[in-house]
């Protein structure tokens, strides 16, 4: 047998069985368009994207075994079937064994910050996500992050940029004390620093910190394999353990969690709230029936319910995952070569652009990010999604615009749905636009609606 090490590229673990035929348009139509959307991704019609990299929320393709299961609807009012099939998989996969189904995320993060917060307290976390933080404000905490500084960085290449920082979160509970923090809220990975993950071992020193000054340690599990995937590449200790083992052991030291069913399980739509702590699943049980329907559907058909079971079962696939963040690297490492500043290192869902460096011409009032998503659209059709300024939104206090350090454009990957061909136009457009950047000359906000501005802002170019 020859010892020679044959190179096998990588390759996607499934085949297509069903297209989905898109628009091709051009230049001129597309300046059209996005004139008429106040140059805001979010107000495109989605027929007049030609690769849609928005967001990966609801957005994937489903898999034979889940459409199959999509037949297998039980659409009773009360007691469907697929709802304890789905009860079933958290219990098995995220360990966890009280739960309530939501029609999406923002949904379980509403129940979850309206039955633990009081009116005064303070919520950490490892950087905000956008609706999360507004329903933790809403309930009437005050959010404060307590990530590491590398997070903020985006040349900084720590493999953990999503740690917590255990130093600041003891600071926090020591000056306003255990009492007014119900709990520390942690995502993994963490959506705006770029896709980055946690480590076990952050993990395990916040859990014992927690554990110090009794304090909740609440998770948003939302994208919890690619965090898995990332310690078992990454961390020591964990390189032969299963995805669904690391995930397990993830889940083993929070005391409840929510999810956005619409990244890892790979649905268009659902979420769900799980907890250790029975009068929290009461009131929440008893919650979901005021805002989404009856417990055992929480707003959503028994056929969802089914195709989220099956796509808890899918998204612990060692081959599904490495497929998924593969193509992220694929991409990251094609816009490396045009020299095209980056987020480091690349993260799970998403290649994230660096506005700031893309276009140091401008100021950050002068939305960056919000006029580069903008350019690569007219440019070649492809939508992206701000995460900079406009999605910050303002400080409930000041009433002023937050400027995070990040100033960034999101180039999101819907699982299983584009292809490396696609991939590649996409890098040609964004190094097409970062040849003509100068060009580019910032926009004006021209409405802003009061909540979670970035969806429905609209702006007009300078
Ligand atoms: O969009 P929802 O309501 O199903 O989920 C809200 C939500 C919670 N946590 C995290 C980490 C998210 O990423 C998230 C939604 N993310 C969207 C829509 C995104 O485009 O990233």
């Amino acid at each position: 047998m020859s010892k020679k090490v044959i190179k096998r590229s990588w390759a996607e673990p499934f085949k297509i069985k069903m297209v989905e035929p898109i628009k091709m348009t051009n230049r001129g139509y597309r300046d059209k368009c996005v004139k008429e959307a106040g140059h805001n991704t979010f107000l495109l019609k989605s027929e007049d994207v030609y690769i849609d990299l928005l967001t990966d929320s609801g957005t994937n393709a489903m898999s034979d075994y889940q459409w199959a299961g999509m037949m297998l609807g039980d659409e009773a009012y009360a007691g469907s079937k697929n709802f304890y099939n789905l009860w079933d998989n958290v219990k098995k996969y995220y360990g966890i064994p009280y739960f309530v189904p939501t029609h999406q995320g923002r949904a379980a993060e509403h129940m979850i910050s309206k039955i633990m917060i009081k009116q005064g307290d303070y919520i950490p976390g490892n950087m905000y996500f956008t609706t999360t933080r507004l329903h933790q404000e809403l309930a009437g905490a005050t959010f404060i992050d307590v990530i590491i500084d590398e997070a903020h960085d985006p040349q900084n290449t720590h493999p953990f940029k999503g740690n917590i920082d255990p130093q600041k979160l003891e600071d926090l509970i020591k000056k306003v004390g255990a009492k007014k923090i119900p709990y520390v809220s942690m995502a993994g990975p963490v959506n705006m620093a770029g896709g980055q993950p946690f480590s076990m071992a952050n993990l395990k020193e916040i859990y014992n910190l927690t554990k110090k000054y009794n304090v909740k340690l609440w998770f948003d599990a939302t994208r919890a394999t690619e965090n898995a995937y990332f310690i078992k590449m990454r961390e020591k200790g964990y390189a032969n353990k299963t995805i669904a083992a690391i995930l397990k052991e993830m889940c083993s030291y929070f005391d409840g969690l929510w999810v956005s069913a619409k990244k890892d399980l790979m649905v268009n739509i659902g979420g769900f709230l799980a907890t250790r702590n029975k009068k929290v699943y009461e009131e929440a049980r008893n919650m979901v029936v005021v805002y989404e329907g009856l417990h055992t559907y929480g707003g959503l058909a028994g056929r969802d319910m089914e195709a989220m079971a099956r796509g808890i079962e899918e998204m612990v696939m060692f081959d599904n995952i490495k497929a998924r963040i593969g193509q992220v690297e694929y991409c990251g490492k094609q816009l490396e070569k045009y020299n095209v500043p980056l987020v480091y290192p690349f993260g799970g869902h998403a290649i994230f652009l660096d506005a700031k460096k893309f276009l140091p011409h401008l100021k950050q009032d002068l939305f960056p990010a919000q006029s580069l998503v903008s350019e690569i659209y007219v440019d070649s059709g492809v939508r992206g999604m701000e995460r900079g300024i406009v999605s910050s939104g303002r400080d409930p206090q000041t009433g002023k615009h937050r400027y995070p350090k990040l100033e960034l454009v999101r180039l999101t990957f819907p699982r299983r749905v584009y292809t490396q061909a696609h991939i590649d136009v996409m890098v040609e457009s964004v190094a097409q636009v970062f040849d003509e950047r100068k060009k580019i000359k910032g926009l004006k906000m021209v409405y802003e609606p009061k909540y979670l501005r970035f969806f429905q802002a609209r702006f007009k170019k300078l």
